[in-house]
């Protein structure tokens, strides 16, 4: 097949999907087409049936907002007209879907349009009142909707009135060969000393993942397990997450990362992997940890009971609960059997979403689509 691949080519779980969908597509022959505004950041180089289609937004000085829409919209089309796509596979609905279905009108509806469902599309971004009606348009307009997660499928039935046999689940997934705990190099005695235990945390520092919540809990169990705490990624709540270290007196044992690019390399030193989210649909950070061997500490809402099975891959708490977040992390951390049985279940647990698994069921659903 000849597919399009739109998504956030920034840091963030849907670009991160989307972009290794796209490899996994083109190493089982696919040829695969980003149209995006940036080289998604997890793209190689070079690698054989995969192009990158860059979107132009011109600039001009009566557009106080550039319609960037619009002009994915016209990438798109000359895309599916000069290489001949079958398919666009939009991520995350807001605005993509939109600029995929004009671009399917365009062409006089002869490509198809998957749009995946990631979270806040959904959840919050899509309850704007100034989305709400585009977002529910364009959803309904799509040839194929899938979403990563049971409960955003749920929600999005609930609140986009579309009919639940319309939605495909499809969950996110890992490649096992890169997320694994005998990854080297091992930066464990970079990030912590002999004896300490390594906690760690990986968003895009959004008031939903409420990374303050994280560093109080982290804070609870240093009192009782000597412990770093290693955050990686950034975002509009990096300051707060610090001044809440500053607080609870653990500044000197927390260490901030920024973006990284070698995610499983640090993961997989971690002893416990902290997500603390309001809300999360999926929570491939939790994914990616358990892939490693990592037990995880959550809250437990939307998509994450059906990633971390409560009591064997991980523990899920109520969302603020820092005294039941704290005492699970001294839990799995305190007795290293215990902690074994959990490292073992996470893995476990992550074979289920292992990429071999996951990228069969896209292209089944895509052949599916274009059979419509
Ligand atoms: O929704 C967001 O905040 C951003 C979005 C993204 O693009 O990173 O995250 C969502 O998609 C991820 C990939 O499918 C999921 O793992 C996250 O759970 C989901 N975030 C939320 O639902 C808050």
């Amino acid at each position: 097949m000849k597919i399009g691949i739109t998504c956030y080519p920034v840091y963030g779980g849907s670009g991160v999907v989307a972009t290794e969908l796209g490899i996994q597509l083109a190493k089982r022959g696919h040829e695969v087409h980003f149209i995006t505004y940036a080289q998604p950041f997890r793209l190689p180089y070079y690698m054989e049936r995969i192009y990158y289609h860059e979107v132009d937004v011109p600039s001009y000085p009566l557009f106080d907002y550039p319609p960037y829409d619009l002009a994915l919209a016209s990438a798109m089309h000359n895309t599916v007209l000069k290489r001949n796509l079958d398919l666009l596979h939009v991520h995350y609905a807001i605005p993509h879907a939109v600029s995929a279905w004009l671009a399917k009108e365009m062409g006089q509806g002869r490509v198809k349009v998957v749009t995946t469902l990631h979270g806040t599309d959904i959840t919050l971004v899509g309850q704007d009142p100034s989305f709400f009606s585009i977002t529910k348009f364009s959803i309904q307009k799509s040839d194929g909707i899938t979403a990563v997660s049971e409960s955003l499928c749920r929600e999005t039935v609930l609140r986009f009135d579309v009919p639940r046999e319309a939605i495909r689940v499809i969950p996110n997934f890992v490649d096992l060969q890169q997320y694994r705990r005998d990854l080297q190099p091992c930066h464990r005695d970079k990030l912590a000393e002999p004896g300490e235990k390594i906690v760690m945390h990986i968003s895009n520092f959004r008031p939903v993942k409420r990374v303050e919540d994280a560093v109080r809990v982290f804070a609870r169990l240093n009192k009782r397990i000597p412990s770093r705490f290693v955050l990686i990624g950034d975002g509009p709540d990096r300051a707060k997450a610090q001044a809440a270290a500053e607080e609870e007196g653990v500044a000197d044992r927390v260490s901030f990362l920024g973006k990284q690019e070698s995610v499983a390399e640090l993961l997989s030193c971690a002893d416990l992997f902290l997500l603390p989210s309001a809300n999360e649909a999926f929570g491939l950070g939790a994914l990616e940890a358990m892939a490693c061997g990592v037990p995880v500490v959550a809250t437990a809402v939307g998509g994450l009971p059906e990633v971390v099975p409560q009591g064997e891959a991980g523990l899920l708490a109520p969302v603020g609960d820092l005294e039941e977040m704290a005492a699970d992390a001294i839990y799995l951390l305190e007795d290293r059997d215990r902690w074994r049985q959990f490292s073992a279940a996470a893995r476990h647990t992550a074979e289920k979403f292992s990429s071999d698994i996951v990228v069969p069921m896209y292209e089944e659903y895509y052949q599916e689509v274009l059979a419509r």
